[in-house]
């Protein structure tokens, strides 16, 4: 791989509070908040390096050349950099993950807040935190929190312009000693994905409505759990956010229902763990069959092992929390 370019990371996030709805398309605007945590063992590495030509993009994913969906998708993020720093240069855009692309890990969270970066310091652009979290947003809702690192909450905001929708740090990494145990319970891409499903979900589900009045109550709840480092209270919220995002979503026509068996059976032994005063897990589930554990760092290789024993978990994960996007000095020969 040849030299130049500038390279950035960033981890995953998990939403403990889930971003289900959005109030604008066109800007990728949420219809509610949202709360995270950002990992620090899952992300993605991408390194950009505008050229001199200006035909098309040249776009890898894994080492691999992109598939055609995958490289329009970075390339009309592109354009919206190209854009803000008035350049007309095609790109060659280098990107590793250390998630399973659409597998309902989120890679598309770590994956836009590096090409944020990367993108807007390989154009000659300074952009601050606020302004890289409101470019990230565009390319995928969920990466305009992995901009910071530990507990972050993403506003809704307000604005037309979206200016305002922008993710916050709440709780840096490090400040509370909690991990995410992810149970990976299938191999292959999502039946559907995260846009396609919000939109059918707000146009079809008569649980829709509620489900989004429902939210402001779940963040100020969680909010004040990591404030005071509660995981009995904040478990509670994480649970039943990510209950109620998948009920509303199974009340869509036709119904979205992202779960196996052994994504049952991993809440079930989640939950019959921490009621016999086993290990204090809390599940939730993104759009996809996986089950993510929220937990003590002390509880995690117990919880671990219990969801390797649930018939259809195929491997288990631990995660820490982790920083924020940052570059990655002389990434040339990492990605
Ligand atoms: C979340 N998810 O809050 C929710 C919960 C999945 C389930 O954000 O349409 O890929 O690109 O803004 O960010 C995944 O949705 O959606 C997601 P777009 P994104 O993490």
């Amino acid at each position: 791989m040849s030299g130049g370019g500038i390279t950035a990371r960033a981890g995953t996030n998990i939403a403990l509070v889930k971003y289900w709805g959005k109030r604008d398309h066109q800007l990728n605007l949420p219809a509610t908040g949202s709360l995270s945590l950002t990992l620090a063992e899952l992300g993605t590495v991408t390194r950009v390096r505008f050229l001199d030509s200006t035909g098309g993009d040249r776009v890898s994913l894994d080492q691999m050349a992109a598939d055609d969906a995958f490289s329009g998708r970075v390339s009309r993020f592109l354009d919206l950099v190209r854009q803000r720093a008035g350049a007309t240069a095609a790109a060659e855009v280098l990107t590793r993950n250390s998630v399973p692309t659409a597998a309902g890990l989120a890679s598309s969270a770590s994956g836009f807040a590096a090409l944020a970066l990367a993108a807007t310091r390989a154009a000659g652009l300074a952009l601050s935190a606020d302004q890289l979290s409101e470019l990230a947003r565009r390319g995928s809702g969920s990466a305009a929190r992995s901009i910071h690192g530990g507990f972050v909450e993403m506003s809704p905001g307000r604005r037309p312009d979206g200016a305002d929708a922008i993710a916050r740090p709440l709780l840096e990494p490090g400040a509370w000693d909690v991990c995410l145990v992810v149970a990976v319970t299938a191999s292959e891409a999502k039946t559907i994905g995260s846009t396609a499903a919000m939109q059918r979900t707000a146009a079809t589900s008569p649980f829709y409505r509620a489900w989004i009045e429902s939210v402001d109550r779940d963040l100020a709840d969680a909010r004040a759990a990591i404030e005071t480092r509660d995981l009995h209270r904040l478990g509670a919220v994480v649970e039943r956010s990510a209950l109620r995002m998948h009920a509303t979503a199974m009340g869509a026509e036709p119904p979205i229902l992202y779960w196996n068996p052994a994504t049952v059976a991993a809440m079930r032994a989640v939950k019959g763990a921490r009621e016999s005063a086993g290990p204090g897990g809390y599940f939730t589930m993104d759009a996809g069959p996986h089950v993510k554990v929220l937990c003590l760092a002390a509880d995690a290789p117990v919880i671990a092992a219990l969801l390797q024993t649930v018939p259809g978990v195929h491997r288990t994960l631990i995660a820490r929390p982790g920083p924020g996007v940052a570059l990655v000095e002389g990434g040339e020969t990492s990605v």
